[in-house]
């Protein structure tokens, strides 16, 4: 008979394993890149050098997460679920060693091989399990859990092609799968006896009073895991990641033996089509149905998960909010309150009522948007074929939502026109909603759930966005990071209050020097990068001015691209009036059905072909767009910038995160009062911080007025000019009629406000001219952006959430 086996018996895992000497960790490299990739040293290409040092350095990760998880288990802790369609956490070798206290150890170790750790490090691919900054924000909170100590579980799918990956033809972008998957993958801890039958469709009957329902079909979610250790190693958490697998009767033997191969593997197909791309195009009912699907796979699982974890220690389902809080990320996983509704009614026989105020308790809402197009509705027709089941529960919701509002002549549904409002359902089963920006949660609570929030008085809360200093400042900018850690000692990294300290050196010439070294030597390292990756060569004495983020219009690239044009223009027209060289940097994927914002890519691009071929400016102004903008671009890029273009039609986004990632890298910033630029204004200080543009109410007010476009554009012959070349055909002489849907929607209509906006953005785009000449001005404001940061670290948003939305302590 064996022996039964303490796993812990392996190592005390609650011991801190002391951190490994050089010697240690090199047999340690070399022993995983002999047995665990089958290659010498001498035989060995980067891939495998690269595989080898992910599992040596994965082996540490192992023991904090082990004890982390045992902990938890053992102390009965409340454990916080993060739902989110999207979690953008790029590259992990690097990050993991940061958080593990490895990297200095990883880079003398690789050196004694002739190589070095960013090398290596570049051949990662970037797991794009997201679109912008909702995906990002999932990366950085997970990051911000593990280092605070608070028990959590991210819960996402496993995209086998992620979003897409983008290229340019002829300055088009075109979309083509990334393979992120295609080689192994050493982060991912398989694990297949972890896996729920997910069901869609089918038919429902009724049984002695309760409702039964028959799933028309099923897939298996397959659960894979990847640790996510905190700062410092003292904690780690778990993403899982769900697969889609079919179950194994929906292969065809039969019909494959019988020579029909295409029509054998079909069910199988479209089975796994649930986890192959994030965001299948929706503008089909069929893309549609998958894209609900997606969703409903990811709650269903998840929520199996949870309960199956809850009901191993515990009984009293009651009891769920003193030991669970789940956080949606957005509307995507909204289906979680009818599904754990659902399971607790028709499966553990819960009263409806009591279920209802269950779930209430343990779920969270977290709103990103206002825009209509982002909170999903789905068509009553899509949600009986696909959730029967659900949709039963929605209209129950729907009918009690009603009452609660009395006698309002007009009452707020959940199911109105034939289609779910999954943001008012969301809202519905939530204890707390929050907003991520000051601003925001002011338009939420005002303009998108006036009624939810008279019957429900304090559920909305704000928490602002913020992003770990591990990833964007420690990993991305490490001669910036270096230069703060001589300056104040270590420690910033998790109080990032503590850049304070740095603010009485902005009127230090000599820190102001080394300020001004590092931020140069951030632009030699993006601007190699880019040559080598991209044969995209720049100036890296030029100011760099940078727009990056999702292709949308509110985003207003066009504003900032329209800019771009009148500056050639009257560099032109006086080529000897002292211009300081600037470049142009935009970067971002459009969705693929979105034409407005795929011609605004091509614009972006027949503009650079036109500008930086000119002669007479090319040495003043450049423009470059290097295609499939991801996490580790952002990490060059980000550092290298002076100037971050904030300039959406304000109250239109939500928070940002860039905007806050540029400014605790020293760029400053030029931006509306839109989102966390409000707050971001507030802490650096107004004379840091190039303003302009309309407010919110005078957005409202402008919008109301006819003609409002035309007026602006009768008011400024710098746009008209601009508008003026594009109509001529300057930037696409092969095809002058290109854009002639562009500015018909300038002069027309301009939701977006881009003519309202312009003159007050080129008086800014002058005044940052003005002050970039004066170097000693320049760099004070910089340092005191860097400085004054603090507040937008994640820990302290994470510490939040903690307190206002999931009542859990952290075990450190
Ligand atoms: C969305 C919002 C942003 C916000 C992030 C994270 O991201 O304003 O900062 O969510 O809350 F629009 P994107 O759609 O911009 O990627």
């Amino acid at each position: 008979m064996s022996q039964p086996i303490d796993a812990f018996e392996l190592r005390d895992a609650a011991a801190a394993q002391p951190a490994p000497t050089p010697a240690q960790f090199r047999q340690a490299l070399l022993r995983h890149l002999q047995y665990t990739v089958g290659k010498s040293p001498q035989k060995a290409s980067l891939f495998d050098w690269r595989i080898a040092l992910s599992h040596a350095v994965r082996d540490h990760a192992v023991d904090p997460w082990f004890n982390a998880t045992r902990r938890t288990w053992d102390e009965d802790r409340k454990r916080v679920y993060y739902l989110s369609m999207e979690f953008l956490i790029g590259r992990l070798l690097e990050d993991q060693a940061i958080n593990l206290g490895l990297r200095e150890v990883v880079v003398q170790v690789l050196g004694e091989f002739g190589l070095s750790f960013a090398e290596v490090a570049e051949g990662e691919p970037d797991a794009a399990l997201g679109n912008g900054g909702l995906g990002r924000l999932a990366a950085c909170y997970l990051e911000s859990m593990a280092t605070m100590g608070c028990p959590a579980y991210g819960y996402g799918l496993r995209y086998e092609h992620g979003l897409f990956r983008q290229h340019f033809e002829n300055g088009r972008q075109i979309e083509t799968p990334e393979n992120w998957l295609a080689t192994d993958n050493p982060w991912d801890f398989t694990r297949p006896e972890v896996a729920y039958p997910v069901g869609f469709g089918g038919a429902l009957a009724e049984h002695n009073g309760a409702w039964i329902w028959s799933p028309g079909s099923q897939v298996l979610a397959s659960a894979h895991d990847t640790p996510v250790v905190g700062y410092g190693g003292k904690w780690a958490n778990t993403l899982r990641l769900w697969a889609a697998m079919p179950s194994a009767d929906l292969f065809d033997l039969n019909r494959f033996n019988a020579g029909d191969f295409a029509a054998a593997s079909e069910p199988e197909a479209l089975a796994r089509s649930l986890s192959r791309v994030l965001y299948p195009n929706d503008t089909t009912d069929g893309g549609k149905e998958l894209r609900l699907s997606q969703e409903y796979f990811l709650t269903s699982a998840s929520v199996q998960d949870i309960l199956r974890r809850y009901l191993a220690a515990h009984q009293d389902l009651l009891k769920l909010p003193e030991f669970v809080a789940i956080q949606m990320n957005d509307t995507h996983p909204a289906i979680a309150g009818p599904e754990l509704i659902r399971l607790l009614v028709d499966e553990h026989g819960v009263n409806f009522d009591t279920a209802v105020q269950t779930v209430t308790g343990v779920l969270g809402y977290t709103n990103h948007t206002l825009l209509p197009e982002a909170l999903e509705r789905w068509s009553v027709g899509l949600m009986r074929k696909v959730l029967p089941r659900h949709l039963q529960i929605i209209e129950t919701l729907d009918t009690q939502f009603i009452q609660l509002q009395g006698s309002a002549p007009d009452p707020v549904r959940l199911v109105s026109n034939d289609q779910v409002s999954m943001g008012d359902l969301a809202f519905a089963t939530s204890h707390k909603v929050n907003g991520v920006s000051a601003l925001h949660t002011e338009l939420v609570s005002k303009d998108l759930f006036p009624v939810h929030n008279e019957l429900h008085p304090g559920r909305i809360v704000n928490i602002t966005n913020g992003i770990t200093p591990r990833r964007w400042l420690k990993l991305a900018n490490p001669s910036l990071a270096t230069l703060i850690t001589d300056t104040i000692g270590a420690g910033w990294e998790t109080d990032l209050e503590r850049l304070r300290e740095l603010e009485p050196y902005a009127d230090d010439p000599a820190f102001r020097d080394a300020f001004g070294r590092s931020k140069r030597q951030a632009k030699e390292h993006f601007t190699g990068w880019l040559a080598q990756e991209h044969g995209i060569e720049l100036p890296a004495d030029a100011l760099f001015d940078a727009q990056v983020k999702r292709l949308h219009e509110y985003k207003r690239q066009l504003l900032n691209i329209l800019w771009t044009i009148a500056h050639w223009q009257r560099i032109k027209r006086d080529p000897q009036a002292g211009w300081a060289p600037r470049v142009k940097i935009f970067g971002g994927k459009a969705a693929p059905s979105y034409h407005m914002a795929k011609l605004i890519i091509q614009l972006i691009n027949d503009v650079a072909n036109v500008v930086n071929n000119d002669p007479e400016t090319s040495h003043l102004l450049r423009v470059a767009y290097p295609p499939n903008y991801g996490v580790s671009m952002a990490e060059k890029l980000i550092p290298a910038a002076d100037l971050s273009e904030q300039i959406s039609t304000a109250g239109m986004e939500a928070s940002g995160t860039g905007n806050m990632k540029f400014a605790l890298n020293g760029a400053l910033t030029i931006g509306t009062l839109d989102g966390a630029n409000v707050e971001i204004r507030e802490h650096v200080g107004a004379e840091n911080f190039f303003l302009f543009g309309l407010t919110t109410e005078q957005v409202a007010e402008r919008r109301a007025q006819p003609g409002h476009a035309r007026t602006a554009l009768e008011a400024s012959q710098t746009l008209r000019d601009v508008l003026q070349a594009i109509a001529e055909g300057v930037f696409s002489p092969d095809d002058r009629h290109r854009y002639d849907g562009l500015l018909d929607a300038m002069w027309n209509s301009d939701w977006f406000l881009v003519a309202s906006d312009f003159e007050d953005y080129d008086r800014a785009q002058s005044e940052v001219a003005d002050c970039y000449g004066d170097p000693d001005r320049w760099q004070r404001m910089a340092i005191l952006n860097v400085a004054r940061m603090g507040y937008f670290s994640s820990d302290r948003s994470i510490r939040e959430y903690m307190s206002q939305i999931w009542n859990v302590e952290s075990a450190l």
